[in-house]
């Protein structure tokens, strides 16, 4: 077995403003994830991955960070903070924080300086610059729809924002930036926090120069920085805490030779990154609200490349949803009520069959679908309502902008957890900060936890499989029927084990012929009840969204 102890960890993202109300205001908190850790624990998870709980105007639903070393009232307070680390120990899992560091809030006293006046000592904290012939000064575009640059009239220049204009991005080329932000890191770690999920860690690096862009898919210039950041956070933030933490990088647009160099242990750089291939195969790269539909064989061959690249140096993460993803229910499976959890189940058994961490984001593992959004004010997501409002500007059609907001917004993976059937499906007394699905009256918790059958169920059973057969951690990844536009396939397998995953996903059955090797193979997991526990036939028929993993030698 490996020796890094997350390679046999699964990993649960919270999202806690959608996930458990305690205080009765609306919004999810500290005391509401205290009070479902038995969910968790039960579900059989090894880490909490939460998404940003620090001090925040909420401009982007806290990845706007305004105090680093506090936590938002909303939330709760450092003493919550504390009381729930020790609970989540207590239970023999680990909480890895969310670091927002490309950027702070324009309301970080940081910035308050910084923008105070162009002598200030903090000027040069974030990347500020003089207009170019009475204009921006080039043509880098924010991720949230418009210039990335903002002109600020006080001082005459204009501050650099990948994100919202509240959003200003830090000058990591600054020592003194990079020295504030190790020492808030050492704070956490101090305070018991066992590792960081690293936000858009890959653009801390912007190219000296600031050079305009080439071509309309980038939206800003990298630099060739961030190695050596990362390098410099492992020498001295993790220095002497080797092993100890989990290092995750949020990297968008990475690829699998930087990701190569990332995830290398013998660099010491990061243990593993959240890549994109997968998250894009269904939208135009110019606007990932262009829905182009999902074409197996391109999700397949994009899951593939990153197997293989990974398979002899570094670590893959394993994901479908988080918080900026829709709910892949609806996105790649199938969330009609005849085959929703058929889908569920076998899109979880084809990820966490693979080789690398598996992450569940909060809902996915009852099945989650996204939400029935309909009109342009339902949305709060600065990044769905600044693209329809940039759709209504530029003249283009609004219909096809709110057909692909309903497909791909990231408020679909932030409605409220659904507990229960009853009011507010359980997540709160009040009316939550976002609707409910309607769905929630059978789609929930508590209509699963005691179902054998269920998509919760499921999940149980694939988290207790990647902890007791070792070749789901170490197996090689074969993939088989590759160029199938319907089935998905590939084994795992080291000297003593080997494992089949396979499954139809499609709603009419397949019949396929897996070979005589496979013959008197063993179930592990299936996701139709009654599925015979052994193979006498090479040929399977598989029906609609019917997934299995098989095992030889266990
Ligand atoms: O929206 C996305 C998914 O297609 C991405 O563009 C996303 O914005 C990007 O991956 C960066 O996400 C991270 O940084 C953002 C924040 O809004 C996201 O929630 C966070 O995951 C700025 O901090």
């Amino acid at each position: 077995m490996n020796a890094a102890w997350w390679k046999t960890a699964v990993v649960y993202q919270i999202y806690p403003r959608s996930f458990a109300d305690s205080d009765g205001d609306g919004i999810g908190d500290l005391g509401g994830i205290i009070e479902r850790l038995d969910h968790l624990h039960d579900l059989g998870v090894d880490v909490i991955w939460l998404s940003p709980i620090y001090r925040s105007p909420q401009t982007d639903n806290g990845y706007d960070v305004s105090d680093y070393r506090d936590i938002d009232p909303l939330f709760g307070t450092l003493a919550d903070f504390d009381g729930l680390i020790a609970k989540v120990h207590a239970l023999g899992m680990k909480l890895v924080m969310d670091l927002v560091v490309n950027h702070t809030s324009d309301e970080h006293p940081w910035f308050v300086d910084s923008r105070s006046a162009r002598g200030n000592p903090k000027r040069d904290w974030y990347i500020w610059r003089d207009a170019r012939g009475g204009a921006v000064p080039n043509n880098w575009e924010s991720f949230f729809s418009g210039p990335a640059w903002q002109w600020d009239e006080f001082t005459g220049q204009y501050y650099l924002h990948l994100f919202a204009r509240k959003q200003p991005d830090l000058n990591w080329a600054n020592p003194d930036v990079r020295k504030a932000l190790r020492d808030m890191m050492v704070w956490w770690l101090d305070r018991g926090v066992d590792g960081f999920r690293m936000d858009v860690i890959n653009f801390i690096s912007k190219a000296d120069g600031l050079p305009d862009t080439i071509s309309p898919q980038q939206r800003f210039v990298v630099g060739d920085a961030v190695h050596t950041y990362l390098a410099e956070l492992a020498d001295t933030v993790f220095d002497g805490r080797a092993g100890e933490f989990l290092t995750i990088g949020e990297m968008p647009g990475v690829t699998t030779e930087e990701a190569r160099l990332y995830t290398d242990p013998a660099r010491g750089e990061l243990d593993m990154v959240f890549q994109f291939e997968h998250m894009s195969v269904d939208q135009r790269p110019e606007n990932k609200f262009d829905d182009i539909g999902l074409d197996l064989v391109a999700l397949k061959t994009a899951l593939h490349r990153w197997q293989s690249a990974l398979a002899d140096v570094g670590w893959n993460s394993l994901y479908w949803n988080n918080h900026d993803q829709p709910r892949v229910v609806s996105r790649f499976g199938d969330d009609h009520p005849d085959h929703w959890a058929a889908s569920a189940k076998a899109l979880a058994a084809v990820l966490h069959g693979m080789r690398g961490t598996p992450f569940v984001y909060q809902g996915e593992e009852i099945g989650m679908t996204n939400y029935p959004f309909r009109f342009p004010q339902e949305y709060a997501d600065i990044e769905s309502v600044n693209y329809f409002r940039s759709v209504l500007d530029q003249g283009w059609d609004s219909a096809a902008a709110l057909a692909g907001l309903a497909k791909m917004s990231r408020d679909n993976a932030r409605t409220p957890m659904q507990w229960d059937a009853g009011p507010h499906a359980g997540f709160s007394s009040e009316k939550p900060w976002l609707p409910v699905n309607p769905n929630h009256s059978w789609l929930n918790v508590a209509a699963q936890t005691a179902a054998a059958d269920s998509v919760l169920a499921h999940y149980r059973a694939l988290i207790r499989l990647r902890h007791e057969l070792p070749v789901l951690v170490d197996g090689d990844f074969t993939p088989v029927m590759a160029d199938d536009p319907q089935i998905w396939a590939y084994t795992r397998a080291t000297a003593q084990e080997k494992l089949l995953v396979i499954a139809n996903c499609g709603r009419t059955t397949r019949t396929v012929d897996v070979g005589l090797e496979w013959m008197s193979a063993e179930l592990v997991l299936g996701n139709v009840s009654g599925t015979a526990a052994a193979l006498t036939s090479t040929s399977l028929a598989l029906s609609g969204w019917e997934a299995r993993i098989y095992c030889l030698g266990s």
